[in-house]
């Protein structure tokens, strides 16, 4: 092809891409300002992540936490930016063809961002305007980049190059913009944390209530302190945590409120915090457990929760079981950021530990797990009882309301199966032959776990040694000493729960109400040396 000095290619397409990745940075860094001048999750990057986790297919989605595990939404932000980064350069490429068409593209992306952010729950016309302004601030400086870098030389002017600008012009103009940019992302950062300062505040003066009704220490023997076995109570830190935040919601405790109210509600209540902690408080063990933990896998965890019995709460506002005559057969949890959560009313009820809990561990709910306030009902799965940020309780019927996980093809009830996890030896680990300690966890939450057995290369059943319970509704440890002998081994576990039920070993998957089979650990006996 014979070269154009007046239409040269190359730097064409360079100056195209970069304007195009630069005007993307301005804008967003603009959209985050603007957002975090407004509601943090209206950010566009966010309120998108937000749409394609709800929209995402069950399969897909189970298939990501297996591969990602809690990195996933890590994962999703970084392919959120890569697939802008792409688009960026583009619309750039394009903006250097036809300035018109690559404003337009841009001006396409700003839309998405607005619409995605207006179909967020709890959103506001004034949502759309991150998405907006970056979307405009992106348009402006793809179009002040073109121009500058294409604009035809001036008559007479000494031929180096072919662009009007010269490099270091073009560059410095880029430079500017970026550094700009900088300034402006960074605001959005201080902003941001300005404010949540009110919530972080609010969350640090919070003093628990004492317990009206403490819990018993836990037993001696509940943690029998095996290498390779965590706890038996999980730290707040390392407790796992699942649910579609791309942002913490971080809820003010002033501000906060909960509303009951529904079928049969004859006395419908709202309540601030300290009015819902003129209650008695009482305090309670239970494990809580993930419908998508697979066998083995990582989504149990055991804290001491406190908080205000719920069964108690629906009674005072007047709400009667299905058993005794109530219309509604379901409690559906609202949280700040839209979740939906549909519990039993007769389990909240029937007398167990349902608690609206407002400390973990001795210490206010974390951020992250529900502060101020959240559910926890023991013997269920947390997508079907542990409704974190609650700010709403709604009495209604399973026929008449499916909550989110339902309307994604989960299970309208999940009461937890029972489970038990080989924690120690790993898989695949290499071990000396002899005395290997065996050991892990088994949960069969309000049932209790009454035996736990191990079995090497399809052998017979061993009866394991379990630690102290400490009640129903906590996980239990358990610890067999094996003699290993050299060569590969296969170990398996299987409980029985306090019915006298044992797990079965039949393996199904996490969808629709939780995963089935025993697990199993394959390990290498070597003789050293
Ligand atoms: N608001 C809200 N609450 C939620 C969820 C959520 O996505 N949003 N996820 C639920 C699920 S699936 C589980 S397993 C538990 C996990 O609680 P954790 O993160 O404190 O361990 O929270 C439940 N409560
Ligand atoms: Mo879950």
């Amino acid at each position: 092809m014979k070269a154009d000095p007046s239409r040269p290619a190359r730097p064409r397409r360079a100056v195209g891409a970069v304007s195009g990745i630069v005007a993307a940075v301005a804008g967003l860094a603009l959209a985050q300002l603007t957002a975090a001048a407004g509601r943090p999750e209206a950010s566009p990057v966010t309120a998108v992540g937000g749409a394609v986790v709800d929209l995402t297919p069950v399969a897909v989605r189970e298939w990501a936490i297996g591969l990602f595990g809690t990195a996933d939404k890590l994962v999703l932000g970084l392919g959120i930016l890569a697939v802008l980064a792409v688009a960026a350069v583009g619309s750039g490429l394009l903006a250097a063809r036809h300035l018109a068409a690559g404003i337009a593209v841009v001006g396409g992306f700003g839309l998405v961002g607005a619409l995605a952010a207006l179909s967020r729950p709890e959103a506001s016309w004034r949502d759309a305007l991150p998405a907006l302004v970056g979307a405009l601030a992106s348009a402006g400086v793809l179009y002040l980049l073109i121009t500058a870098g294409t604009r035809p030389r001036p008559a007479g002017a000494p031929q180096q190059g072919a662009w009007a600008m010269d490099r270091r012009g073009f560059g410095r103009l880029v430079a500017a913009v970026l550094a700009v940019s900088a300034g402006v992302g960074l605001g959005a950062r201080r902003l941001g944390a300005h404010g949540a300062a009110g919530a972080t505040a609010s969350r640090a003066d919070f003093v628990l209530p004492r317990p009206t009704v403490p819990a018993p220490p836990v037993p001696a023997g509940a943690d029998l302190r095996v290498p390779g076995l965590g706890p038996f109570i999980t730290g707040n830190q390392d407790f796992y945590r699942v649910d579609t935040a791309l942002v913490v919601p971080r809820v003010d405790a002033d501000t906060w409120r909960l509303r009951i109210h529904g079928e049969g509600v004859s006395r419908p209540l709202t309540l601030d915090l300290r009015q819902l902690l003129a209650r008695p408080v009482v305090e309670h063990d239970i494990t809580l457990t993930c419908v998508s933990n697979e066998v083995g896998g990582p989504y149990a965890g055991n804290a001491r929760w406190l908080g205000v019995r719920l069964g108690d709460l629906l009674r005072e506002a007047g709400v009667r079981p299905p058993s005794q005559g109530g219309p509604a057969d379901q409690l559906v949890a609202r949280s700040v950021d839209g979740m939906t959560i549909g519990t039993p009313v007769e389990t909240v009820m029937d007398g167990r530990a349902a608690l609206l809990a407002v400390g973990m561990n001795g210490r206010p709910l974390p951020f992250a797990h529900g502060f101020p306030v959240r559910m926890v009902v023991p013997g269920l799965y947390g997508y079907v009882s542990a409704c974190k940020w609650i700010d709403e309780l709604r009495l209604t019927t399973f026929a008449a309301y499916d909550a989110y996980w339902v309307r994604r093809s989960w299970a309208q009830q999940a009461p937890v199966k029972t489970q038990s996890r080989i924690d120690t030896p790993r898989p695949y680990a290499g071990l000396a032959p002899g005395r290997v300690a065996v050991a892990g966890v088994a949960w069969a939450q309000h049932r209790g776990i009454d035996g736990v057995q191990v079995r090497v290369d399809g052998g017979a059943w061993q009866e394991a040694r379990l630690g102290s319970a400490d009640g129903v509704d906590t996980w239990r440890q358990w610890v067999w000493p094996w003699e290993a002998t050299p060569g590969r081994h296969r170990l398996e576990v299987r409980a029985t729960d306090g019915t006298g039920a044992v797990q079965t070993g039949d393996r199904t998957g996490t969808v629709p109400d939780g995963a089935t089979g025993w697990h199993t650990v394959d390990v290498d006996v070597r003789a050293l040396g």
